[in-house]
């Protein structure tokens, strides 16, 4: 505290910062500047939500041997989705869907499926949902195949605003929208196919994106550069917004951070939950018959650049971007939408009474006001 009274000005006057505008200084020590203390302790206490939804095409088998493999053991060979989320956040938090024997098939993720996790660091509590998603693209016919996504996260949405417009809000609402999208690439080497640019396109309008090479060990060093600059081509030519945007509030170091990041974009990765010993270390990697790839080594793949990124830098911009920008277009489109679909309804019929404002729900193909119970954002957007 002393050091907080000695950096007091005794006289009480006023000072111009061309900056900041009028500043009147203190004649002691108040307390306020504890606030950033009180703030954290408050939001400790009630710990934060992220989300994470995990979308993929179905991994498209590339080598003839491969191949022959796939005919063999017929069935979905994941694209390391589940693997990396545990490598990620270090736990065992979703199970892996690969064989655990040569002769053992495939297991496919068929539905959509949110599972929750507590997670506690250094005092830190983090309530983790990872919602994984059946590889897309693997039907017949692929004619709105993004839709089940789409309609998922708008959903999350349409409960968040359903809550927050009800009458007796909660005081914390429980929070499910997705705050990321980590979209797996398969590592074919090619380039990205029609419906993964349709998809992207599609998810950048509701979710904050970030593309990633799945399984990037498949790929040689001069394969995966290749491959990342054929896909940063696509991704700039079809115009696909990205995480991380610019914002008018960035400053110089945020610029250049955002910058670094997008260079990376899309990440390549390899995920493993195995321990495996390293020059007498044990690290995190995979054997392969040409020797070992450590998940953690930059010089292998670009898994700690992801990881600081994600968990270390943008956790908290990725929770505020999805409100400032995901959640505050779909809240305006719904109240604009219902605001017209009441215009509309009082030109038809004069109303004896005006119509609710909290808690119903405007169907945008229709515009006719739901009941939240019928909520449904099939013809969202
Ligand atoms: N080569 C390689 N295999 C991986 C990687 N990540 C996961 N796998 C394997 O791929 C199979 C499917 O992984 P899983 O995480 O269940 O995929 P998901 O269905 O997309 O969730 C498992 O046998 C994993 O061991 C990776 O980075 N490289
Ligand atoms: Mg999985």
């Amino acid at each position: 505290m002393s050091t907080r009274m000695n950096s007091m000005s005794s006289n009480s006057s006023k000072t111009n910062d061309p900056k900041a505008g009028l500043y009147t200084q203190l004649g002691g020590y108040v307390g306020f500047d504890s606030i950033s203390e009180q703030i954290q302790k408050k939001f400790l206490k009630r710990g934060f939500h992220l989300n994470i939804i995990l979308v993929g095409k179905r991994y498209t088998f590339f080598l003839l041997f491969q191949l022959l493999i796939f005919l063999w053991f017929p069935g979905e060979s994941g694209m390391g989705k589940s693997t990396f989320v545990n490598t990620l956040f270090s736990a065992h938090l979703l199970d892996s869907k690969g064989r655990t024997s040569s002769a053992q098939p495939n297991r496919k993720t068929v539905n959509i499926e949110p599972v929750s996790h507590v997670l506690k660091e250094n005092g830190v509590k983090l309530r983790l949902t990872i919602v994984d998603t059946p590889g897309y693209g693997d039907q017949v016919n692929n004619e709105r195949c993004w839709e089940p996504i789409i309609t998922y996260i708008k959903d999350q949405h349409g409960a968040y605003l359903k809550k927050e417009l009800t009458a007796t809000r909660d005081r914390f609402i429980e929070d499910t929208r997705i705050h990321l999208c980590l979209f797996f690439i398969s590592p074919t080497g090619h380039s990205l196919k029609p419906i993964d640019i349709l998809v992207l396109q599609k998810l950048v309008e509701v979710v904050n994106v970030v593309p990633v090479i799945a399984k990037s060990d498949c790929l040689t060093p001069a394969e995966k550069i290749a491959f990342k600059n054929r896909i940063k081509t696509e991704i700039e030519y079809h115009g696909i917004n990205l995480y991380p945007y610019a914002s008018p509030e960035d400053d110089d170091d945020d610029r250049e951070i955002n910058q670094a990041i997008r260079d990376f974009l899309p990440f390549a990765i390899v995920g493993s939950e195995l321990l495996i010993d390293v020059d007498g270390a044990k690290v995190r990697g995979r054997k392969t018959r040409w020797g070992a790839i450590n998940v953690e080594d930059p010089e292998h793949c670009e898994f700690v650049q992801l990881r600081e990124f994600i968990t270390r830098s943008h956790l908290q911009d990725l929770i505020e971007t999805t409100q400032h920008r995901h959640y505050e277009s779909f809240r305006s489109q719904q109240i604009m939408a219902f605001t017209n679909a009441s215009q509309h309804s009082s030109r038809i019929a004069r109303p004896t009474s005006p119509p609710s404002h909290h808690g119903s729900y405007t169907s945008l193909s229709t515009g006719k006001p739901s009941s939240p119970g019928s909520m449904s954002h099939h013809n969202l957007g």
